[in-house]
Formats: C-alpha cells, sequence, structure tokens
C-alpha cells in the first residue's frame, strides 16, 4: 500500500494509524497493542498494512529522531516494546501457513554485536507464514552458532540481519567461514538491515540483499526453486 492508498483510506481509519504511530513514539505499549486490535477486527485490515502504515511508520519516525539527537535510547527502547507488543498480535497471522508446500528450512540471526530484532523477526515470521521452517538464532550472533544451527537443522537458507554499519561487516565473516567449512555451496545465503545495499552483498558474497521482509520471502521462494531444480 501506498501513500495515495493511505489517502484513500477512510479518515476514521487513517486517524487511527496516526495514533498508532503516535503512540509507538512514546511508547505507549498498551494503546499501540489496542490500535493494532481495533485495526484487525474493527477495520479488517491485513497485518502487512498495520505493519507498514502503522508500526514501521511510527518507528520510521523514530529512527529519524534517534538520528537527530531529539529521542535517547531509553525512548527508543519503550518504542521498540510497543512494537514487539503488537507484533506479538501479529505473530499468529504472519505465521500462519495457508496451503503452501513445505519451503525449506531457514537459520536466522543478528550478528554479532548487534542487538535489534525487531525487522529480524518480522523476516522470520513472514518466512514462516510462506511454509518455511524458520531457526531463530536471536541476536548477537557469531559464526560458529550459526555454522552450528546450519549443521544441526541441515538448513537451506541463512538470513543474517545487521543495523549498525559497525557490525554490517561480520557478515563477510561468516560467509568466509561457510566457504571454509564447505558449506557455502549448499546454503544460500540473504542479508538485510537498514545500511545495507546490493552492492555490500554481492561484495560479500551473498547471494541477494532484501530491502524488506516481503522482498526476504520473495527471494528465499525464487532461490529455493533454483537450488531445487539443480538437485
Ligand atoms: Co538503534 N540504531 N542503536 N536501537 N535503532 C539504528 C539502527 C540507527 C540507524 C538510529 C539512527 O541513528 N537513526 C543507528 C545506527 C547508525 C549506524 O550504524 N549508521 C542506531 C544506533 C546508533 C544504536 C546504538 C549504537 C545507540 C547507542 O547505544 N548509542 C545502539 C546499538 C546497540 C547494539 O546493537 N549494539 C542502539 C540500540 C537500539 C535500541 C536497543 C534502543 C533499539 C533496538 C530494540 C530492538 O531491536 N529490540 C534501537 C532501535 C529500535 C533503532 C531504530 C530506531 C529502529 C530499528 C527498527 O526496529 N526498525 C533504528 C533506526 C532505523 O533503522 N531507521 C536504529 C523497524 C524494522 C521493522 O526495520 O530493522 O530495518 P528494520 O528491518 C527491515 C529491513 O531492514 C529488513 O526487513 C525488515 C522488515 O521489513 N531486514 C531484513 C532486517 N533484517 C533482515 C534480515 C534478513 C532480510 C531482511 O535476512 C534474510
Amino acid at each position: 500500500m501506498n501513500n495515495n492508498d493511505f489517502d484513500s483510506l477512510p479518515e476514521a481509519l487513517q486517524d487511527l494509524y496516526i495514533k498508532m504511530q503516535d503512540d509507538l513514539y512514546d511508547g505507549l505499549k498498551d494503546d499501540v497493542v489496542e490500535a493494532t486490535v481495533e485495526a484487525l477486527d474493527q477495520w479488517g485490515q491485513e497485518p502487512a498494512d498495520i505493519l507498514q502504515l502503522g508500526l514501521v511508520a511510527g518507528m520510521d519516525i523514530v529512527g529519524e529522531d534517534f538520528r537527530d539527537g531529539i529521542l535517547f535510547v531509553p525512548e527508543v527502547l519503550l518504542a521498540a516494546k510497543a512494537m514487539k507488543g503488537a507484533m506479538e498480535i501479529l505473530r499468529p497471522l504472519l505465521t500462519e501457513v495457508k496451503d503452501v508446500d513445505r519451503q525449506g528450512t531457514v537459520v536466522i540471526g543478528t550478528v554479532k554485536g548487534d542487538i535489534h530484532d525487531i525487522g529480524k523477526n518480522l523476516v522470520g515470521m513472514m518466512l514462516e507464514g510462506a511454509g518455511f521452517e524458520v531457526v531463530n538464532l536471536g541476536i548477537n550472533v557469531d559464526a560458529d552458532q550459526f555454522l552450528a544451527a546450519l549443521r544441526e537443522h541441515n538448513a537451506d537458507i541463512l538470513g543474517m540481519s545487521a543495523l549498525l554499519t559497525t557490525t554490517m561487516p561480520y557478515m563477510r565473516t561468516v560467509i568466509q567461514r561457510l566457504r571454509d567449512e564447505g558449506l557455502r555451496e549448499r546454503t544460500i545465503v540473504l542479508v538485510g538491515g537498514a545500511p545495507l545495499t546490493s552492492a555490500f552483498a554481492e561484495d560479500i558474497g551473498a547471494d541477494r540483499y532484501c530491502e524488506d521482509a516481503a522482498v526476504a520471502v520473495e527471494a528465499a521462494k525464487a532461490l529455493m526453486e533454483i537450488k531445487r531444480r539443480k538437485a
């Protein structure tokens, strides 16, 4: 849904989304959860639209004011908690597998040194909803942990997230370890996170940069299809 679509929503629903963004900014978890439930139950909104128009839009404003020194870590932590509360409401809807074949197994985590996990968790949920089995290793994950999980679960895909320019280079280390230990050929590597670019993904030897969760799902499906054809 784009801005034009937003403008075409009923005014009361636009107001609900704007309130959701404001409440997220203010870290009011209960209010954000309540607005999420209202958008679902009373307005029949799709989870993806609630995420985009309410939650991610609100977090974008938080990100701008954090960057500009208007908000600080404690406030941003509260906003993150509010967002996570709403994501818990959406989780069962996003992870519900609807008549799709099992797609494969994904090991996903936020790389070493980085504790941002909202986007990574969202990607994990959307992949589950698309029929993937998802092993979420959490935050601050090092190469040993990624490799051990890939082996333990005989995983098809490695998904790595980094939100800091200081942690994104660690993805290269993990990919090099995959090569060193003979796992690179059989593992599809997807990377994402706000500071990344396609050029960076190519440079470190990843298979695809995913700018958002929807792209991650598309890329995972497309690359699995190619992997299956090669097998
Ligand atoms: Co942090 N932080 N933060 N922070 N934080 C950023 C990333 C920052 C851009 C803010 C800013 O300055 N504007 C900035 C980084 C600057 C830089 O490196 N260039 C920053 C900073 C500096 C920091 C600290 C260093 C601050 C400090 O302590 N002084 C510190 C670092 C701690 C650490 O990691 N070691 C820190 C801490 C925190 C909080 C703990 C307060 C909190 C995190 C809470 C949590 O995650 N549990 C936080 C938050 C919330 C943010 C912002 C505001 C929001 C991130 C977010 O959740 N976005 C962020 C600003 C921003 O990104 N604009 C910021 C919403 C989420 C849905 O989007 O994560 O981009 P995103 O995920 C998307 C895509 O990127 C993609 O799909 C997702 C869904 O569409 N994607 C993937 C992500 N991962 C993927 C993996 C895939 C595929 C796609 O694998 C297949």
